[in-house]
């Protein structure tokens, strides 16, 4: 609720609902009420807003927008009645203000924030808009493209920018709330139009109709399907072309709009999914709250390639000293020149610049081809080439040289967990951390325990997640853990649907049509398709080792398809060698172009095998695709290998593209019902029974003979006698 106190002359209304203060039906309730009684007594002459707990108002109660009252909405009304007291209201913004919080300021006469502060419109990234008024009021307060910014990606912008902006009066580093306290003495008696929002007429510029125009293009392409970024830029785009008032009433209908999609729906979902999978657990009992991190002041990275260098990156970004080793030293400077480049790039990016990284400074940032210099780190992250005998190696040496306590992470995306902890003489402190290439940008951190692995060395790893700002998902340790595993079948229908009559740029059409950032013949033309090709070789499912006689579309009776193969025997490698199954313009070139050499290799294959060329329609190509994951999502759930849907559904969204604005893989099947997705599994099943992997799951069927529960219940289906729980 919100807190009424009267000192002096001013009013002191403080926002009360740990732990950030959400407007809930109470707080709304309590401010109205605080407002009323400011504006009756004659002896307050000011009135100042703040939040507990130094933090102003992380916006409305995201709950409220499902719950059947949808108690979001009387926000608006509130605003306006904060803007309309005849005594002068100063927002006290310390923390954050966000969302409806934001708007709560916007209504105040004047604003004044801890330097410390964050503000932002972030209502986008839960499917809606900013609607309070505030697609009315900001761009009034800080220009159009500025707000337009803000509110169509709904970033958090530091108190710094935001007095830049315009949009606080005034920053201090001092106590926030005393000089609020100062400011609303100084203004009483002060007229207070020129200071609502409402009555100012929005900023002109120039060319805005060419501005709105190029502004609508770049939304649309940034938005990928999702209706809410849209729906932003038309509201404010309505405050540019009618009064307030009119403004108003549009940005309503269109929260309305919003509101009631499944868009919204499904990023709040995700929104607390997210949220969900920091409160961890193992089928063992160990867990979040039982389990306290071990401190990283120091950690080291082996191997400097792609990923050892993103990390290296990463790292160093978090302020974490850094050693960085490499087997030689002509890897070394090239791995330093390359870590380096990133690192001066992260730099202009970051506020206070290259300073604030320290990378020059060797006490951070330290390269080397000595192992014992790794002898007193805290955490080391091994990201070499995937092989489990170099990987061996390298951990039976670090467990000679590392300290006792030291955890010892091991970057991999596929291999087994325990067999590598198997090299050292404390399994209990290795642990898998699979980053996502490029590590230094991509949010997710898969964090795989072993049969070994301890609930410090879990903690200590999700702590590590945090401080790298991204999200940990805590999976069990299986070939491919969550993400790979649920990736395979999807490849392996991708690529079934070109045997059997379609292309590559057709089915990456649907699946990014779907709102996937990149296709599975684009994403494998990027990955490099030499990288699976030698996995194959290495489980003998092609290449030298591969008996005598085997049958070209079949392995261990299941079909298999050599075509990613036969690419790589033609040494079409995808990006790296300007071909794959598409061509580029140059080796390392990044324009995807449907090629005429592959359509015709597609054809002969299909001759050689006697497979019938079919039109494939859409609808099929992306049934096969996303079900055959979600299927996998299944099998995963039910051996106990993540401990929740919510945890798949994170590691989709933040690392393999998944649209985010359909909640993730398993939302989806929810939201599809797992009826339907049953059937559709068992009719492709049916007309491939050679392909084990639509075969529709156990546990799936379990869920639709159980009545199709909600998400929320479905693990409370899964057998206790699973063999891993
Ligand atoms: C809006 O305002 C619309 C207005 C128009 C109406 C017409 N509601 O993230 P953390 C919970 S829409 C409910 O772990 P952090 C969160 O679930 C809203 N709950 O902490 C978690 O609970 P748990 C626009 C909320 O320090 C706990 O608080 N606002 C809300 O890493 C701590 O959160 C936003 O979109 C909420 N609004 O980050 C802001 N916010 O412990 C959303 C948080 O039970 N919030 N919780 O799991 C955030 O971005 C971040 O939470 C943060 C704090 C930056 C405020």
């Amino acid at each position: 609720m919100a807190q009424y106190a009267r000192g002096s002359a001013v009013a002191v209304i403080r926002l009360r609902n740990p732990p950030v203060n959400a407007l809930s039906l109470a707080v709304l309730q309590a401010l109205e009420d605080g407002l009323k009684k400011a504006d009756a007594d004659p002896s307050v002459k000011a009135v100042m807003i703040c939040g507990e707990n130094g933090k102003f108002s992380a916006g409305a109660d995201i709950r409220g927008f499902s719950s059947p009252k949808r108690h979001g909405l009387g926000l608006g009304p509130i605003v306006s009645l904060i803007e309309s007291c005849q005594k002068p209201v100063v927002a006290a913004i310390e923390g954050v203000a966000l969302g409806g919080g934001l708007e709560v300021a916007l209504g105040c006469h004047y604003r004044i924030a801890h330097v410390k502060a964050r503000m932002g419109l972030p209502e986008v990234t839960i499917g809606l808009l900013p609607g309070a008024e505030g697609t009315q009021r900001l761009p009034r307060l800080i220009g159009v493209p500025a707000a337009l910014d803000m509110i169509t990606t709904g970033k958090h912008i530091p108190a710094t920018e935001a007095l830049k902006l315009g949009l606080v009066d005034e920053i201090v580093e001092e106590n926030t709330i005393e000089a609020a306290i100062r400011l609303a003495n100084k203004v009483i008696g002060q007229p207070l139009g020129p200071r609502r929002l409402s009555l100012k007429p929005v900023p002109k510029l120039p060319n805005m109709e060419a501005f709105l125009q190029e502004a609508a293009v770049k939304v649309k392409k940034q938005a990928r399907g999702c209706l809410a970024p849209e729906l932003c830029f038309q509201a404010v785009r309505a405050a540019t072309e009618t009064p307030f008032a009119q403004g108003v009433r549009r940005e309503r209908e269109l929260f309305q709009v919003l509101l009631s999609s499944g868009q919204a729906r499904a990023l709040q979902y995700a929104f607390f999914a997210e949220r969900a999978v920091h409160r961890w657990a193992t089928p063992t009992g160990a867990s979040w709250s039982s389990a306290a991190p071990q401190p990283v002041r120091r950690a080291a990275v082996i191997g400097l390639g792609t990923m050892g260098r993103g990390i290296v990156t990463s790292l160093v970004k978090a302020n974490i000293p850094v050693v960085a080793l490499e087997q030689d030293l002509e890897y070394l400077n090239k791995g330093r020149k390359a870590v380096m480049l990133l690192l001066e790039r992260e730099a202009v990016k970051m506020e206070g610049g290259a300073q604030s990284l320290d990378f020059h400074n060797p006490a951070r940032l330290q390269f080397t081809v000595d192992f014992d210099l790794l002898h007193d780190v805290d955490l080391v992250i091994e990201a070499v080439f995937e092989n489990m005998a170099l990987k061996k190696e390298i951990f039976h040496k670090l467990s000679k040289i590392c300290k006792p306590g030291a955890l010892l992470c091991t970057n991999t995306s596929a291999l087994n967990i325990d067999e590598i902890a198997s090299a050292t003489s404390r399994p209990q402190q290795v642990i898998g951390t699979h980053f996502f290439s490029p590590a230094h940008v991509m949010r997710l951190l898969e964090i795989i325990y072993g049969r070994h692995t301890s609930p410090t060395a879990i903690a200590t790893a999700m702590q590590l997640a945090k401080a790298l700002k991204k999200v940990g998902v805590v999976v069990g340790n299986c070939f491919g853990f969550v993400g790979n595993r649920m990736m395979f079948p999807y490849v392996e229908q991708a690529v079934f649907l070109l045997e059997e009559g379609s292309r590559p740029e057709a089915v990456d059409r649907v699946v990014e049509d779907f709102g996937f950032k990149i296709g599975p013949f684009r994403m494998s033309d990027l990955a490099g398709l030499d990288v699976g090709w030698r996995s194959r070789q290495g489980q003998g499912l092609t290449g030298p080792s591969l008996p005598a006689g085997t049958a070209a579309r079949q392995r261990q009776g299941q079909r298999y398809s050599p075509l990613p193969d036969l690419l790589c025997e033609h040494g079409r490698f995808g990006q790296k060698t300007a071909r794959g199954w598409y061509r580029y313009e140059r080796a390392g070139g990044r324009t995807a172009t449907p090629d005429p050499w592959l359509h015709s290799f597609l054809a002969q294959y299909r001759d050689t095998h006697g497979i019938k060329t079919r039109f494939i329609d859409q609808e099929e190509i992306l049934e096969r695709c996303l079900f055959s994951l979600i299927n996998e999502g299944f099998a995963i759930l039910a051996e106990g290998i993540a401990s929740g849907p919510e945890h798949l559904d994170v590691i989709y969204v933040n690392g393999y593209g998944w649209p985010k604005h359909t909640g993730g893989p398993m939302f989806y099947a929810s939201i599809v019902g797992l009826p339907r997705v049953l059937a559709k599994l068992q009719k492709y099943s049916e007309a491939h029974p050679d392909v084990p992997r639509l075969r529709p799951n156990a546990f799936l069927k379990k869920l639709v003979a159980a009545g199709n529960p909600p998400l929320k219940d479905w693990m409370s289906y899964v057998s206790r006698q699973s063999p891993k729980l």
